[in-house]
């Protein structure tokens, strides 16, 4: 259905395509939004499908995709599947002319995700990346304080997740892949320097394996050389062991012309500027459904899919839209290539095929 179509709806009816591990969050959270309703589900694997079904009252359920588009009418359809499966859905769904969120990564590669965002465009349907991690409470209260003024114009920051927190009992197949923390974590962590600082040019980095019983890299420390011209710092890790886990905290600094801003330990807002210090307590709200640790996190999943919600009601594009996650994906990719190839890379390099 076309943005147009999909105006100043009462109820947005959706489907969603992968019960898995994260699934439960973003069920929660439709749950949570009044205007919208998950009419269907579809996992390939009969057992988590079911058990879904159950837990979440959903009756209608599919273990194919194709032959759950041509049975439902959706207004939406939310793909919570993992990377390997993302294109042919997005595909799926745009030629059926539905409305689509795809969680983070996005794509394997860029030029698929290029095809997946050309599906749509074609297709004249509206598509979003579940690219959670900046509708974090705390990481909007940081982006409104730089907004403001208070600290005057950025000029340097660091955005910062270190953890020895296990995500590979919950995810076994991060520790199955040649590419882990950049790929899976970074990828937010690189989108919130975005957020917060504006597109990249550059990027310089190095990563490395701590963890021997893992195949990809756990740390990665990136440079990145904005627009804005602010130079940022993204770095994250999986193997730091801290006396006081953080998982999934982001830390955040930035040095403004008249000020800094310093997101702490517990989400503890630090503004200094002309005016004085003040500390703003940022803890994400907590609802029933959440749980310790993730609550940051599941409070992102429900802002994000009502930022959906409110998109397909008033027609804007998404902030984490497809066409946007191009540029996220681009210093996933560039990441990579730096630390491989042990120099710096001009993000232009992207735009065009390697072998040019
Ligand atoms: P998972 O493996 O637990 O679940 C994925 C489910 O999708 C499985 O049940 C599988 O059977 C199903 N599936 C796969 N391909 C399918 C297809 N073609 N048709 C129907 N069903 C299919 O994975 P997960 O841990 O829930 O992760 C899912 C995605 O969510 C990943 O991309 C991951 O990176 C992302 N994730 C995001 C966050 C976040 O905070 N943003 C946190 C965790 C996971
Ligand atoms: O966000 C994610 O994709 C998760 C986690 C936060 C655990 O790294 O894999």
């Amino acid at each position: 259905m076309s943005v147009s179509t999909l105006r100043d709806r009462e109820t947005y009816h959706g489907a969603l395509i992968g019960c898995g591990f994260f699934a439960r969050n973003h069920l929660h959270a439709w749950r949570d939004i009044e205007r919208a309703k998950i009419v269907a589900l579809c996992d390939a694997d009969e057992a988590r499908l079911h058990a879904a079904g159950r837990e979440f009252g959903i009756e209608r359920l599919y273990t194919d995709a194709a032959e759950m588009f041509r049975e439902e009418r959706l207004d939406f359809v939310d793909i919570a599947t993992t990377v390997a499966s993302h294109r042919a859905l997005v595909e799926l769904a745009a030629s059926h002319g539905v409305a689509t969120i795809c969680q983070k990564p996005f794509a394997r590669t860029l030029d698929d995700a290029r095809a997946m965002v050309s599906a749509c465009k074609e297709a004249n349907v509206p598509l979003m990346v579940h690219e959670n991690f900046r509708w974090q409470s705390a990481i909007q209260a940081v982006g409104a304080a730089l907004e403001s003024g208070l600290i005057g114009t950025p000029f340097w920051g660091r955005v910062s997740f270190r953890s020895a927190f296990d995500v590979f009992s919950g995810q076994p197949y991060l520790a199955e892949g040649e590419r882990f923390i950049v790929e899976d974590l970074g990828i937010h962590i690189l989108d919130i320097a975005r957020f917060l600082f504006g597109d990249a040019t550059r990027v310089t980095a190095s990563t490395s394996r701590v963890n021997a019983a893992i195949k990809g890299e756990d740390v990665a420390t990136i440079m990145l050389c904005h627009e804005s011209g602010v130079n940022s710092i993204v770095d994250c890790s999986y193997a730091t062991r801290l006396p006081h886990e953080l998982f999934p905290q982001t830390l955040i600094e930035v040095d403004g012309s008249a000020g800094t801003l310093r997101l702490m330990a517990d989400y503890q807002l630090q503004i200094h500027a002309a005016t004085g210090t003040e500390i703003r307590d940022a803890t994400p709200p907590a609802l029933s459904w959440m749980s310790s640790p993730w609550q940051a996190i599941q409070g992102s999943v429900l802002n994000i899919q009502s930022h959906w919600i409110d998109c397909l009601r008033s027609g804007r594009e998404p902030a984490t839209s497809g066409r946007d996650n191009l540029r996220t994906l681009a210093l996933v990719e560039a990441t990579y290539l730096s630390a491989r190839e042990g120099r710096s890379v001009d993000l232009r390099e992207l735009e065009r095929p390697r072998n040019e």
